[in-house]
């Protein structure tokens, strides 16, 4: 039986993390205010209170974290890099302090043999972009795209691909639609301009990024969706969900149009947000890779009544997260199987950017190796099945904050006690270092005939 082991030789192992969320240090260095900065502001907005003023405090602590990473054995670290370090108020040159901290990093990380995989944009706007308008102002794609090649001026040279955006399906939806994330607006379906404008602005900076000879990827969270019952009704709304989560944001990449969302009654120009060539420069380069974040299938019925044209239908009797999430590894083979269907030879080479599970604050983390292994083997089906996979990054490195959940969501392979900034590893960290290692080194033999 097809299992982790099988993984191909080459296969690139990871972790991923992001700015907002481990590195604190907000005020140091020139860096400007991000949205998630006044939204934590907000009284009621996130759990307990909580920010990431502080977070993981690795913006000092680095070097710490890169020593675990190279304990771990990873061939690569996906991480973000702040807008507002880069630019405080999201226009302008070169804040060089802030710029500095990531070049430093990224030699902490050549140094230890792992390969950095920035992500540009991993939803902390500057807020004066936000006071401008945001994602639903055209002009901060260009604003992206400026930032983008500031970045890749200073890093270029040693970071060989970067990544535009990081799910922008959940920063749409949180974010604008319903207000649960920074910004905190609730547009509904009116937040779909900021769905072009996160596209248009993955566009304009690939341009840059490519006229740079760097390789260019995307992170998007992607989720099989499951009709609730054969019945046409559970199937149409299922249609419409995946449009929204999945179509919305990989169509207009992959085959240079939007996806049908008559259900919603959108019409193909987004409520006019599409101008003439837009579409021709969201899909024209090729993608060197699709990031498929994933976590859980999504079960969908017809709604019960007027509103969106879906429901969310439980997912019963598999195990679920500390967050609740249902655990269905096979639906990591399902999904990338249904990509390549979608989009056969237009489908770029798959990088899985994201999984991982939150449990409770506990070292002992089975739950943790169990998802991990279960998913690694379904991601192993799926590469025997012909799906080009050269990659996987666990979410997370470390505990860190969890969005509107605060720190009550812990997804590390390394705890974190943010009242003193001690990490320690999980048990899971063991198991992912010894099977990085054993990969590694199956690799490397000459495989016995018949066997691994
Ligand atoms: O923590 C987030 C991350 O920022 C984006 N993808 C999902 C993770 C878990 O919710």
């Amino acid at each position: 039986m097809t299992d982790r082991h099988d993984l191909p030789a080459g296969f690139r192992w990871g972790v991923s993390t992001a700015a907002y969320q481990i590195e604190g240090a907000a005020d140091e260095d020139g860096r400007g205010r991000s949205v998630w900065d006044a939204f934590c502001e907000r009284p009621g907005a996130v759990k307990n209170g909580d920010s990431g003023r502080t977070a993981c405090d690795h913006y000092h602590r680095w070097r710490e974290d890169v020593e675990l990473m190279r304990e771990l054995g990873l061939d690569g670290y996906r991480f973000s890099i702040a807008w507002p370090r880069v630019q405080p108020t999201g226009r302008g040159p070169a804040n060089t302090a802030g710029l500095d901290f990531y070049d430093r990093l990224v030699d902490g990380l050549l140094a230890a043999g792992i390969t950095p995989l920035p992500t540009l944009f991993h939803w902390d706007l500057p807020q004066a972009l936000e006071d401008t308008g945001g994602w639903l102002r055209r002009d901060t794609a260009h604003r992206f795209a400026e930032y983008a090649a500031l970045a890749a001026d200073r890093l270029g040279d040693r970071v060989p691909a970067w990544i535009t955006l990081n799910e922008p399906f959940v920063h749409l939806v949180y974010g604008y639609a319903l207000g649960i994330h920074a910004p905190g607006r609730a547009l509904l379906l009116d937040a779909l301009p900021a769905a072009h404008h996160q596209l248009l602005a993955h566009g304009l900076a690939a341009a840059e990024l490519r006229a740079r000879g760097l390789d260019v990827l995307i992170a998007n969270n992607l989720t099989p969706v499951r009709p609730a019952s054969d019945a046409p009704a559970d199937r149409a709304a299922a249609a419409a969900y995946d449009a929204l989560h999945n179509r919305l944001f990989t169509d207009p990449l992959l085959l240079g149009r939007y996806p049908d969302l008559s259900a919603y009654g959108v019409g193909p120009d987004l409520h006019g947000a599409v101008r003439d060539g837009d579409l021709a420069l969201i899909s024209a380069p090729a993608l060197a890779g699709l990031g498929v974040n994933y976590y859980n299938p999504t079960r969908i019925a017809a709604p019960a009544g007027p509103g969106l044209p879906f429901a969310e239908a439980p997912i019963d009797g598999v195990p679920r997260t500390h967050f609740d999430w249902p655990v269905v590894p096979e639906g990591l083979h399902e999904l990338l199987l249904t990509l390549r269907e979608r989009y056969g030879a237009a489908l770029p080479p798959v990088t899985v950017t994201e999984n991982g599970c939150s449990t409770d604050d506990t070292l002992d983390d089975t739950f943790r190796t169990d998802y991990l292994a279960a998913h690694l083997d379904a991601l192993a089906r799926a590469t025997a099945d012909g799906i080009d996979v050269r990659g996987y990054y666990t979410w997370s490195l470390l505990d860190n904050f969890e969005w509107a959940e605060g720190y009550s969501q812990r997804f590390g392979l390394v705890h974190v006690d943010f009242a003193t900034q001690r990490r320690t590893p999980k048990a899971s960290f063991a198991w992912y270092r010894d099977l990085i290692a054993a990969h590694r080194a199956a690799s490397a033999a000459p495989r016995p005939a018949g066997g691994r």
